[in-house]
């Protein structure tokens, strides 16, 4: 904790345009805690790079994540916004916490094997070592609440592990955090496949909803959404489709689901797509906006990158030189 505050800490990588999973599961709740936390949204640009990334559109991506931060509510002056690689102590912690983080620990992180199996062609070490990183993200800043869809679940285990592992060989170092992931919209499905999470970088546009769509993207998007052979609009484990619809529709409205069932009862699969589509199509309207309005002026944008890493490098520090205190690492006066 740092300045009486507690402290959120959050990131979002810039692998691709944002998508709606994104936005419900994590983004849009990040508002929430600013009143009451230190909070830190982090543009992870460094975890990018464990996927092949074009150099031009990771950086024109990046610009683009912080911007949308800001387009859904993130007041820069409220929220410490930034970019991971301009703050170096992610780095240092990172390796840091590689040499206290189990080979075995890391082979079962299903996040690896999935990646592993679509990027066949470039199972790196950064790849692997991605959930050591994390953990110094998160444990750089004394972080007690991680928001975060339910995909990053087992990381945010691994990461109270290895800070619990440090501080019992070196004496209370590092909160261990505690994740927070939302009742409702922590995981919404593909649109083509609605057992599979929706992912930014799936390959198949029509399985992917981003935020920056155009409205009649987004309806064309849900109009082929897969649903099933049945005609009833109900939420049920064996109504994947259906009921990742409903989930979406009832994060973008407020309603639970009862009341989106209710309302949509006895209507035909296809009027009920598009007034899913349409629904999300408007409640991200003014997101876009503001999104143009911001990555007009690229120059704030970089003014608020700078603000952010430095305020995100002055605390960073205060944890590092603790953590190479413990560790035994000498210092060297400037
Ligand atoms: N489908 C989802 N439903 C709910 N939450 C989701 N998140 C991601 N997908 C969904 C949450 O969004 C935050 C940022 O995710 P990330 O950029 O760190 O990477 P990710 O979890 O690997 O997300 P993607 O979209 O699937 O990216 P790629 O395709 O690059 O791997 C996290 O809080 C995540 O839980």
């Amino acid at each position: 904790m740092y300045n009486d505050k507690k402290v959120v800490f959050s990131g979002v990588q810039p692998s691709g345009n944002l998508t709606i999973g994104n936005y419900l599961g994590a983004i849009r709740n990040f508002s929430a805690f600013s009143d009451e936390y230190h909070c830190y949204y982090c543009v992870v640009d460094m975890h990018a790079i464990t996927v092949r990334q074009n150099p031009a559109e990771l950086r024109r991506r990046t610009y683009e994540t912080l911007a949308l931060y800001m387009a859904c509510g993130l007041d820069p002056d409220k929220n410490t916004l930034f970019i991971q690689s301009h703050v170096p102590q992610h780095a240092e912690l990172g390796w840091i916490l590689d040499c206290y983080t189990m080979f075995g620990e890391l082979s079962r992180m299903t996040q690896f094997k999935d990646k592993s199996a679509k990027n066949a062609d470039n199972i790196n070490a950064g790849l692997f070592t991605y959930p050591a990183l994390m953990a110094a993200d998160i444990l750089l800043y004394q972080t007690e609440l991680v928001p975060v869809g339910i995909d990053q679940k087992q990381h945010l285990e691994l990461a109270r592990d290895i800070a619990n592992r440090f501080n019992q060989v070196y004496g209370e170092t590092f909160v261990v955090p505690e994740g927070y992931i939302p009742r409702e919209g922590a995981k919404i499905c593909s649109l083509q496949d609605p057992t599979k999470k929706m992912s930014k970088s799936d390959t198949n546009e029509n399985a992917v909803v981003r935020i920056l769509d155009t409205k009649d993207d987004i309806i064309r998007k849900f109009k082929r959404a897969v649903t099933d052979s049945d005609n009833r609009i109900i939420f049920a484990e064996d109504k994947p489709g259906i009921s990742n619809l409903l989930t979406i529709y009832s994060c973008m409205t407020g309603k639970t689901i009862e009341e989106a069932q209710a309302q949509f009862n006895g209507m035909g699969y296809g009027d009920f797509k598009i007034a899913v589509g349409e629904t999300v199509a408007d409640g991200l309207a003014p997101v876009r906006e503001e999104f143009a309005r911001l990555m007009a002026d690229k120059a704030y944008l970089e003014q608020i990158m700078k603000q952010g890493a430095e305020e995100a490098y002055r605390n960073a520090r205060r944890t590092m030189s603790k953590v190479r205190r413990k560790i035994g690492f000498t210092e060297i006066k400037h």
